[in-house]
């Protein structure tokens, strides 16, 4: 309640000025939300579960038919002072689900494969899944997802609290990464799936 913090109020007025002189001066940047934190006194660290400081926006599936691999996008939002870390996720999809990253392999082809450590969520900031970077997979199918059919899912967090949201199915043309081959391949029953996607339809 004691909020004096004196920089960061010059800073606004600062940037009052900045603003009127190069009409360039964005919200983000006056917001003292990053820099009033770090004042807090002994035993303020955010106790919350995991689950309860995390949201996911704009959820989405990529429609896909029986058997062929898909995966689970949106904007994952920490307002905790502490990392929020996702170790799992299911879905009423699929029983087959991974967290998965896009990294370039050996020969530089960008590749997707299981993130280790899951995803981490930073203290107060956004983790994005999105096409062509992380996603949460969903593999081998029992059933095609079809646009507008509503999937939920459950995250769980290191802490072992667990998280459930809604992603709307949509149909999208792109999301056909390549399963990085040194994951998954020693189950058969990815196979399939993984041939579905690489002849990308
Ligand atoms: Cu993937």
């Amino acid at each position: 309640m004691l909020n004096t913090y004196t920089p960061a109020t010059r800073f606004s007025v600062i940037c009052g000025v900045a603003l009127l002189a190069l009409t360039g001066c964005s919200a983000g940047d006056a917001s003292p939300a990053s820099g009033s934190h770090t004042t807090a006194p002994t035993g303020a660290a955010d106790e919350r579960p995991a689950a309860d400081a995390v949201t996911i926006e704009e959820a989405w599936v990529k429609s896909a038919e029986k058997d062929e691999m898909t995966a689970a996008f949106g904007l994952l939002k920490n307002s905790s002072d502490t990392d929020a870390n996702i170790v799992s996720v299911t879905s009423t999809a699929s029983p087959m689900m991974e967290l998965h990253e896009t990294v370039a392999n050996e020969s530089g082809q960008m590749v997707m494969r299981e993130v280790e450590g899951g995803f981490v969520i930073p203290a107060n900031g956004e983790f994005s899944l999105e096409p062509a970077g992380n996603h949460i997979m969903i593999m081998g199918l029992p059933a095609a997802v079809t646009a507008g059919e509503d999937i939920t899912f459950t995250l769980e967090f290191a802490d072992g609290s667990t998280r459930d949201f809604t992603a709307i199915v949509k149909d999208y043309a792109g999301a056909n990464e390549n399963y990085d081959g040194g994951h998954g391949e020693h189950d058969a029953h990815d196979d399939a799936a993984e041939h579905d996607a690489h002849s990308g339809h």
